[in-house]
């Protein structure tokens, strides 16, 4: 596992199921609708029982949610007090701000937490399946949102991590952290 201290927080990047590894928030990568889907949205729908999707059918804006929002939900059976559903954009070749969308997304979903007074938020690799975000680019956005995120509200949070799903993701996010790390002492 690597780890990283920005301001007193840590980041921390693993591979594994994100819906194992406890944590106060477990972010999910949901769409605008806000009605579930597969990858990492079915895995938190599936582990965490019936009652999330109840309560977003209360709570879902007329709209849906916009690319880059995010809505907070209490997490089920899932190993976690609140779920963040957070909407990344869709890659579109970059076209479309599609980093600022990404780096809002994440963004969004730390200061929900923080608000529900988190301590540990987990990550999963938002956009980089379904919605095809090119993962090395996906890392930085994620990687230096959350730690601009950390620099600008120290103690907000404690710990940050990234529960990846594969090597391919666990690889791209360490290289990432490691560039970060090198160019500003910390990402
Ligand atoms: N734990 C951690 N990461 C996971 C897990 C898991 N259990 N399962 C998959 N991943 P995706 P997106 C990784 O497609 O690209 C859904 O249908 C996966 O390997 O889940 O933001 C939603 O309903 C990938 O690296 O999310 C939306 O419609 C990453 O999670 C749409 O897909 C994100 O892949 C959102 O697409």
């Amino acid at each position: 596992m690597m780890e990283h201290t920005v301001a007193g927080a840590r980041i921390r990047l693993m591979k594994g199921d994100i819906t194992k590894v406890p944590a106060d928030v477990i972010v999910n990568a949901a769409n605008s609708e806000l009605i579930g889907g597969g990858g990492v949205d079915g895995a938190i729908h599936r582990a965490g029982g019936p009652s999330i999707m109840l309560e977003l059918n209360r709570i879902r804006p007329k709209d849906g949610c916009p690319t880059g929002g995010a809505v907070v939900t209490g997490a089920g059976d899932l190993p976690a007090k609140f779920v963040v559903h957070a909407v990344g954009p869709v890659w579109e070749g970059g076209r479309f701000q599609e980093d600022l969308d990404l780096a809002s997304a994440y963004k969004t979903s730390l200061d929900l937490a923080a608000a529900k007074g988190a301590r540990t938020v987990s990550f999963p690799s938002i956009s980089t399946g379904a919605y095809r975000y090119p993962l090395a680019k996906a890392a930085f956005v994620a990687l230096s949102t959350v730690a601009a995120f950390l620099r600008s509200r120290p103690g907000a949070l404690a710990e940050v991590d990234f529960v990846l799903f594969d090597d391919a993701a666990l690889r791209a996010y360490e290289a990432a952290l490691d560039v970060l790390g090198r160019e500003g002492g910390a990402p």
